[in-house]
């Protein structure tokens, strides 16, 4: 199974993925999760929202336990980041065929859509789609840098944008969700456990920061006349570092856009994009107004205009105690563990009783192409869903 999708939308050159929303990797992805349902003999489908499910016993049957992750990445992803939960979800089903086990309650596979939001700015739009989090006019607004939206996008993928909205029975039908994944940080190395389990989600979200200057000759402009946005951009991404560095919290400028982006060309506008996270709302609140504060001075300084505009937020989430629990008791000494990085069971918990497994990542990298596990790990993380999925669907 890893070796079908492991070439599906690698950059040969950086040896990372781009698989972004309803393109043609993406699609690839999607073809690959149906040959493998149905390789199994699984009740596959699409839900509205362009999600794939692969059922096994009768989705009606309510209390479902479902597994599952996401397939797309971010620009130059790693391998693992999504994936690794899918194809461990195909084979801890193996696993539970391979022991006999006699599920009591409906089984499903999960592949939850654009969770990275890397082509158009939202993450996780179709677990948020069918958890009634973002609403149809929401995510038709959508735009990738292209200016195509999110409507043109699926149609040319082969969906119907016009079928999306929220999906209240779907998630009614399912008892409890569990997502493996790799872990992003290095906790689990530090700790010498192969396998964690998930105690919260950091609040975090997405600031776009506009910096209007005004267009210019790089030669023939004095420095005294000039209103160079990228100016005000550099100044806020190192005030960014010292406010989140005083505030324990995280502040990353990761990507950024320049009009009209000429070597010899001052600036007209600078579009820079804030990722913020912190441990709690309050922190993350405050660190976010510092950076736009420190911004808009600076801007005032600059004869640059600033303007933020948040693109994307999630709440922190705290995994319901009972499903961490039980999965604790069937996981033995598995740790407990917070993490910085959002994922559809952040999404998924609002709706549904949901529950995180992680497995080590010897380096803590991801959203790297060098993000990587071990075979041995990934296999514990196997084991250790099969347990878990026997222990919720076999009592
Ligand atoms: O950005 C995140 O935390 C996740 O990888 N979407
Ligand atoms: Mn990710
Ligand atoms: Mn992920």
């Amino acid at each position: 199974m890893w070796k079908d999708l492991l070439p599906i939308g690698r950059e040969a050159a950086s040896g990372g993925y781009r698989r972004f929303a309803w393109t043609g990797a993406d699609v690839d992805c999607r073809e690959w999760f149906r040959a493998q349902a149905e390789s199994r003999g699984l009740a596959y489908e699409v839900d509205r929202n362009g999600n794939q499910w692969a059922w096994l016993g009768d989705p009606a049957a309510e209390d479902a336990v479902v597994t599952g992750s996401h397939l797309d990445s971010v620009p130059d992803g790693g391998a693992f980041d999504g994936p690794l939960g899918v194809v461990s979800s195909f084979a801890a089903l193996d696993e539970l065929r391979s022991r006999g086990a006699r599920p009591t309650r409906p089984l499903a596979i999960v592949n939850f859509g654009d969770e990275e939001g890397a082509r158009f700015g939202l993450a996780c739009v179709g677990s948020r789609l069918a958890a009634g989090q973002l609403t149809p006019e929401q995510a038709h607004a959508l735009r990738d840098a292209d200016g195509v939206g999110l409507a043109e996008a699926m149609e040319r993928a082969g969906y119907d944008p016009e079928a999306i909205g929220p999906d209240p029975e779907r998630l009614a039908r399912i008892g409890a969700f569990v997502e493996l994944h790799v872990e992003q940080g290095r906790a689990l190395d530090l700790s010498g456990h192969p396998i964690g389990i998930a105690s919260a989600i950091w609040p975090h979200g997405r600031w776009r920061f506009d910096f209007h200057g005004e267009a210019n000759h790089a030669g023939t402009t004095r420095l005294e006349d000039r209103r160079d946005p990228m100016l005000t951009y550099a100044n806020t991404v190192l005030a960014a570092r010292k406010k989140a560095r005083l505030a324990g919290a995280l502040a990353t400028f990761g990507k950024v856009s320049v009009e009209p982006n000429g070597v010899n060309a001052i600036p007209s506008l600078v579009r820079g994009w804030l990722d913020s996270r912190a441990a709690d709302q309050e922190t993350l609140d405050a660190v976010v107004a510092e950076i736009e504060r420190a911004a808009v001075e600076r801007g005032e300084r600059d004869g640059v205009d600033v303007r933020m505009t948040r693109e994307s937020f999630t709440p922190v989430v705290e995994f319901g105690h009972a499903l961490r629990d039980e999965l604790a008791a069937l996981l033995g000494d598995a740790p407990v563990l917070p993490t910085g990085a959002g994922h559809d069971a952040g999404i998924l918990s609002a709706s549904v009783p949901t529950a995180m497994l992680f497995v080590r990542n010897p380096t803590g990298v991801s959203h790297s192409p060098a993000e990587t596990a071990a075979e041995d790990d990934c296999l514990a993380g196997v084991t250790a869903l099969a347990d878990v999925l026997e222990g919720l669907a076999c009592r």
